[in-house]
């Protein structure tokens, strides 16, 4: 209950933070960055969803945190859009089932962009399978509003929920996200390596992009590589760090 009621006061105190994550091509080059949430507690220090998202469903506080999210996100993509150095980045942020559920949802972020200037289509929005599990067509409805501006849509955590060969063919999706579970293990674990494998197929033969989560080796990524994932994210690049140290180290790459 405390720390509920801390949630309820992180919005109004300015405590919640967006650390970024580098997403890099074949040649180690950032091509866009993955957005995630980060509760920075007078106390506590710097705290990570996996302690909070739960409650903040539980309680809907994930929806003004989700907004916060979105319209912070796509401030960046604006500035970002404005610098050369950073231009052509896109930035992938997470929405919970429950935020994409609200009715206005599609109001909300269109109305984000236009009060941003963010490009749309450098927003992705990251959506998990759990999302499909029930108003299906509810949800590809509010995609497709969406994707007429240019929104693209990434299919997070593939492989570890309830997924189903059906609604991968009646949604209009931009990319799959192979879960970093399964990527970790993809050199020492052959079934590991055939879940990558057959999730990099699948997404070829349905036109989506692919990304795999969790790489942290240089073996790994030549594994996806001779197998056709071209994009990556994970510690080998980089860890989530807050916008001072993602423009450093995107600076004083090349
Ligand atoms: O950054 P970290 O790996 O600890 O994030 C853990 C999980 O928390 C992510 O996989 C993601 O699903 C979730 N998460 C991170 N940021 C957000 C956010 O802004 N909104 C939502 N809904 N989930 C997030
Ligand atoms: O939204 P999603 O669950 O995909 O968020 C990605 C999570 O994975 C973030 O919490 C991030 O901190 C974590 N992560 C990103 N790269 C790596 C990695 O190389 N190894 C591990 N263990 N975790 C990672
Ligand atoms: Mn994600
Ligand atoms: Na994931």
């Amino acid at each position: 209950v405390r720390l509920e009621n801390e949630l309820r006061q992180a919005l109004a105190n300015e405590e919640w933070r967006l650390h970024y994550q580098p997403q890099v091509d074949q040649d180690g080059r950032c091509i866009g960055v993955e957005a995630l949430l980060r509760w920075e507690h007078p106390e506590r220090g710097l705290v990570t969803p996996d302690v909070f998202i739960h409650l903040l469903e539980s309680t809907e506080l994930i929806n003004p945190v989700g907004d916060w999210v979105l319209e912070t996100a796509c401030r960046q993509l604006a500035q970002w859009a404005r610098q050369p150095a950073f231009a052509k980045l896109s930035v992938a942020v997470n929405v919970s089932a429950l935020q994409f559920r609200q009715v206005d949802f599609v109001g909300k972020v269109e109305a984000i962009l236009q009060r941003t200037g963010a490009p749309c289509h450098k927003l992705k929005l990251e959506v998990t399978e759990s999302l499909f599990v029930e108003a299906r067509d509810d949800a590809r409805e509010k995609m497709l509003r969406l994707k007429q501006h240019g929104v693209r849509f990434a299919l997070d955590d593939y492989g570890t929920g309830y997924s189903s060969l059906a609604y991968l063919a009646h949604l209009p999706l931009d990319q799959l996200k192979i879960d970093k579970s399964f990527v970790q293990q993809v050199i020492e674990s052959k079934a590991n390596a055939a879940i990558v494998e057959s999730t990099i197929a699948l997404a070829k033969s349905l036109s989506l992009e692919v990304i795999a989560e969790g790489v942290a080796s240089d073996a790994q990524q030549t594994w996806l590589l001779s197998h056709g994932c071209r994009t990556y994210q994970g510690h080998r690049y980089g860890q989530p760090m807050p916008l001072a140290a993602l423009e450093t180290q995107l600076t004083t790459e090349h």
